[in-house]
């Protein structure tokens, strides 16, 4: 079942790339393809009913704070114009996209990146879309539920957004065991809708 979507309704689609869903990508989820059928359909309903389908894109230099070889978290993934960083073939991009992390940055959300060397929190251009397309409710979907999809929805609702994350359209990086009850019950307690 797809959401019941309106013009108001924004489907966010988040890191649907090649590094975090093609079991080859050097940061991949687990399961991560198995959620493009249902995106598909889901990018579909939203369409026809006039709402908004807009994506985000990790966007990484080579070399980052964001990188384990930097002294960050991450093995290297979705590198500026590398095939890794490309959306995966089959996703249809039928809306604006948003790049996040192309700087000497960190952080997950796709509304705010926070400069590693500053740390200062910089908007991206997500919410100015949501807001020209009067958007008023968010299905935030795609990689990874427990890091980038999560920080997104949770800075939904701090927006002032009603969010919906439907877990048949994401799947979770689980760092450490537990990491995916913890992610649902962090948004859950946010206000989120995790259904
Ligand atoms: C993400 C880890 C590192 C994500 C991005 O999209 O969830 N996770 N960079
Ligand atoms: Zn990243």
């Amino acid at each position: 079942m797809t959401h019941a979507y309106t013009p108001a309704t924004a489907l966010v689609v988040v890191d649907v790339q090649h590094d975090f869903a093609d079991p080859s990508g050097s940061l991949y989820v687990k399961g991560g393809e198995e959620i493009l059928p249902g995106l598909k359909a889901e990018i579909a309903a939203a369409e026809s009913a006039g709402a908004t389908v807009v994506y985000t894109q990790d966007w990484h230099p080579e070399s980052t704070p964001h990188f384990a070889k930097d002294g960050g978290l991450w093995p290297v993934h979705c590198v500026i114009d590398s095939p890794g960083a490309a959306f995966v073939a089959d996703l249809p991009v039928v809306g604006p996209v948003v790049r996040k992390g192309s700087g000497r940055e960190d952080g997950y959300s796709g509304f705010t990146i926070k400069n590693l060397d500053t740390g200062v929190d910089r908007g991206t251009e997500l919410s100015t879309i949501l807001d020209e397309n009067g958007i008023m409710d968010l299905v935030v979907t795609g990689l990874a539920g427990d890091w980038c999809v999560k920080a997104t929805a949770i800075d939904g609702v701090k927006l002032g957004y009603q969010v919906v994350v439907p877990l048949a359209l994401t799947r979770f990086v689980e760092l450490e065991p537990g990491d995916t009850e913890a992610a649902i019950a962090a948004m859950k307690d946010a206000g989120v809708t995790v259904a």
